[in-house]
């Protein structure tokens, strides 16, 4: 355990402040966990590399200071993929939306899963598009409006530690921003294991989302994330209903099966790995 205080500041490009997230944002407490968590674990920020694609969950990488690459929306597996393939000595982090993640780059998200790509995957979840104005996304609630569902959502919301969990994802978790050190401690896990690690932050929009539907102010919205969490768990469902185990939260899944690219480096390139 780092035995120096913790201060984000440290971890920050402080250049880039003021930052441009509205005050209330889920997105803030979120980064102010990952940046915690990788004091914790005392990793270097030269040996780590981030990854986010279009959002204002992906603008995050701006403030970040390491190795960030802020590329086009819905891409940050596809490039996070390619980097950990060819700097394996990195810890790859890949911070997306919830409509980068699920909806314009779901298919990268299965893909990665499926192959246990050696990545952190942290989707910051606020139920909206909220950078291009709020539109609707893949895990906004039902009957919830937005500008393009003025008479309210219809769609089911989209379980992403589910979908990650049958993908074939290492690791799947979930945490409220309002539990930090949580929030923290799983994103912990996350960056210890050897696998495709997707982390969901219930995370709020307050500005656009949260005025929209009259949530109330972030606090107000935090608190009521927190106590619609359910303690159930995924094992003893056995009667699944097509809605969405949408608030169980902490480590949902873990699996230790090989990373891909250590099985690319022993199968095609034939190289020893570690005790052989
Ligand atoms: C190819 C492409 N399509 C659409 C957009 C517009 N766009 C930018 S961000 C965004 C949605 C972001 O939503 P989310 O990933 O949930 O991030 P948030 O802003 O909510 O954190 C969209 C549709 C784009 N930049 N590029
Ligand atoms: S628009 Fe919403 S998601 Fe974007 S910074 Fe503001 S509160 Fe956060
Ligand atoms: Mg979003």
């Amino acid at each position: 355990m780092n035995q120096k205080e913790f201060d984000p500041r440290d971890y920050l490009r402080l250049s880039q402040f003021p930052h441009f997230l509205c005050p209330g944002c889920g997105h803030g407490i979120a980064l102010r966990a990952l940046v915690w968590a990788i004091h914790e674990l005392e990793i270097s920020m030269d040996d780590m590399a981030f990854v986010s694609g279009i959002g204002c969950s992906g603008r995050l990488t701006a403030y970040i200071d390491s190795n960030t690459f802020h590329v086009t929306h819905g891409r940050p597996i596809a490039f996070a993929t390619g980097l950990a393939m060819s700097r394996p000595d990195l810890k790859v982090v890949v911070i997306t939306g919830d409509g980068d993640c699920l909806a314009i780059g779901g298919n990268h998200l299965i893909h990665a899963c499926r192959r246990n790509m050696d990545m952190t995957c942290m989707m910051l979840n606020n139920e909206v598009y909220g950078m291009t104005g709020g539109q609707v996304s893949p895990t906004t609630s039902e009957e919830r409006f937005t500008p393009t569902t003025p008479d309210g959502n219809i769609e089911p919301v989209f379980d992403a530690c589910e979908l990650a969990r049958a993908a074939g994802a290492g690791l799947v978790g979930r945490e409220v921003t309002l539990q930090t050190p949580s929030l923290k401690n799983l994103i912990r896990e996350a960056l210890l294991h050897d696998g495709f690690s997707f982390i969901e932050v219930i995370s709020d929009c307050t500005e656009i989302y949260g005025r929209k539907n009259d949530l109330g102010s972030s606090p107000e919205m935090i608190l009521s994330q927190k106590s619609s969490m359910r303690p159930d768990s995924y094992g003893n469902v056995v009667d699944v209903p097509f809605r969405p185990n949408f608030m169980q939260t902490g480590i949902l899944s873990k699996n230790e099966r090989p990373e891909y690219g250590e099985s690319y480096r022993r199968r095609i390139l034939k190289q020893p790995q570690a005790g052989e």
